[in-house]
């Protein structure tokens, strides 16, 4: 998971996982490390969830990816270079209200080019009412050139295709 901070990732994995694992808060910049949650899901194998911290709090921050995540995708995309590896990939939040803030623009670019699969989720979409929703959504879409997910980790909304969205991209082969 990664996005701005704020932008609500650590609410999304305990939304996904239907518990309080990772730590949520109205202030930003609250999670500093990569937290690692390993999850099973009915028959799959185990896949790892990763909450990144966000970009874009620190005053004066100039680079848009804070260099615990850009390390993260860096090292793991490595070491997965070696023996079997399981698939990676990179889920990059952003806030519906929001599109095409220049700092995930940036994100997206440098995610584009290091990871190999990576999806685009719009989040507290619950925030939306039913015209700004589709303004934001036909927004976000045509910004990121792909497709994108709204949900909320608030209402549920999403969530089963923010599940689907990951198993396809964390299928190996
Ligand atoms: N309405 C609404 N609020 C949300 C949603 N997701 C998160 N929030 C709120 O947004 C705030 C930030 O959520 P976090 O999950 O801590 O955000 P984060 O991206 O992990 O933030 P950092 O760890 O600072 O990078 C909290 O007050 C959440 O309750 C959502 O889908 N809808
Ligand atoms: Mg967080």
């Amino acid at each position: 998971m990664v996005g701005r901070s704020n932008v609500g990732k650590s609410s999304l994995i305990n939304a996904l996982v239907r518990a309080r694992v990772a730590r949520a808060s109205a202030a930003p910049g609250k999670t500093r490390l990569a937290n690692v949650y390993r999850v099973t899901r009915g028959g799959s194998d185990a896949m790892y969830l990763v909450d990144l911290p966000g970009y874009g709090f620190a005053k004066g921050e100039r680079r848009e990816l804070d260099e615990v995540t850009r390390e993260y995708f860096v090292r793991v995309g490595q070491v997965r270079q070696v023996g079997h590896p399981p698939a990676l990939a990179a889920l990059l939040i952003i806030d519906a209200r929001h599109p095409g803030l220049e700092n995930d623009l940036e994100a997206w670019r440098w995610l584009r080019s290091t990871v190999e699969r990576f999806g685009i989720v719009a989040t507290k979409i619950d925030k939306l009412a039913r015209g700004e929703r589709i303004r934001a959504m036909r927004e976000l879409e045509s910004v990121f050139e792909d497709a994108v997910l709204p949900v909320s980790a608030e209402t549920g909304e999403g969530l089963d295709e923010l599940w689907k969205l990951i198993e396809r991209l964390t299928k190996s082969g």
